[in-house]
């Protein structure tokens, strides 16, 4: 049985191989997609991000209509979400793991394919700065913990205590019963993923959160590690996430969505797919949400979702937008 199994997935594995090549060939050689590439005219600059962050993608396009660099709109405008204490799933007011310890997770990533990343840092308000930090200043792309956090004092960024009386007030009450269910939308969402283009065409993300309300101690999400909140290639485009981070991460949702960018599906197209890998590999799908955007390098952008409540935010032409996203489960 097991050599039938392996003999079938050999075979079409190889059909996948001799198939793959000539149909990519064929769909960027047509004379339909030619034209259908070239009515994409791109309108830079642009931000979008998950969620409605209407702040946060303000101060982003107020970089970018200075014709400031995706990476100084991304890191701006992350830094909103993370100074917002009413925000409780990004920086400063976060919501705590089940111990009470406030534990941060971020990464950006530049044009030119560069990455930095903190995850599970305490006391430092603005991890996307010190994930910057880590790109430019070290040999290193990922710091965690204790290194993550000696790192950004010796940076030159403050400790401060990020557990808000009402985050703390909230996790008590939680304690009471310490069941733990992620309620869809509901808790555990406002990460904030942004991808930007600026006006040199260059894309850069970023992508920041407190991950999981009441998570288990040293838990690790999606949001920081390349490929799965995030993912950018300047020659394609960009992806990034929200939602239950395993999943994404079992699946590298950003950097698939990226790669079927690349094979020339739409923003939406890859965004749609991303959540098929997940809701047909996770029969409880049902119990989570996550969500995509996407946006490539003709300024197409996409966004789709497991449940619907999610949508994300957009700058474009001096004006700002929000989306709503369309989701696999669709609504009674
Ligand atoms: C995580 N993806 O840590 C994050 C949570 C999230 O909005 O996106 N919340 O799994």
């Amino acid at each position: 049985m097991k050599r039938r199994n392996f003999i079938k997935r050999a075979s079409l594995t190889g059909l996948g191989l001799a198939v793959a090549p000539s149909i990519i060939s064929c769909e960027t050689e047509t004379e339909k997609d030619k034209k259908a590439i070239a009515t994409v005219t791109p309108v830079f600059p642009i931000v979008v991000a998950t969620w409605n962050f209407k702040n946060a993608t303000k101060a982003a396009w107020e970089v970018l209509e200075k014709g400031g660099a995706s990476i100084d709109a991304i890191e701006a405008g992350c830094r909103v979400e993370e100074a917002d204490l009413k925000n409780t799933t990004v920086g400063n007011g976060g919501s705590p793991d089940r111990d009470g310890n406030v534990t941060l997770d971020a990464c950006i990533m530049n044009k030119d394919g560069g990455y930095g990343a903190v995850v599970c840092m305490e006391n430092i308000a603005h991890p996307i700065s010190v994930a910057r930090k880590v790109m430019e200043e070290t040999p290193h792309v990922l710091l965690a913990g204790k290194g993550a956090e000696q790192f950004a004092v010796e940076q030159g960024f403050k400790r401060e205590n990020l557990l808000t009386e009402a985050s703390k007030k909230a996790w008590l009450k939680w304690k009471e019963k310490s069941e733990y269910k992620p309620i869809i939308n509901i808790e555990n969402h406002d990460t904030i993923g942004m991808l930007a283009i600026d006006k040199n065409g260059d894309i850069s993300g970023g992508c920041t959160t407190s991950g999981m309300a009441y998570k288990m101690a040293g838990r690790v999400g999606d949001s920081a590690i390349i490929g799965s909140g995030l993912f950018i290639d300047n020659s394609v485009g960009g992806a990034t996430a929200t939602g239950m981070g395993e999943e994404v991460l079992k699946t590298v949702g950003s950097f698939l969505i990226v790669e079927l960018m690349r094979q020339g599906r739409t923003p939406q197209e890859a965004c749609e797919e991303g959540v098929r890998r997940i809701v047909e590999s996770n029969p409880n799908y049902t119990n989570f949400q996550v969500g995509y955007v996407a946006l490539n390098k003709q300024g197409e952008y996409g966004c789709y979702c497991v449940h619907g409540g999610f949508g994300i935010s957009k700058y474009q032409e001096g004006k700002q937008t929000y989306i709503k996203s369309n989701s696999y489960i669709k609504k009674a």
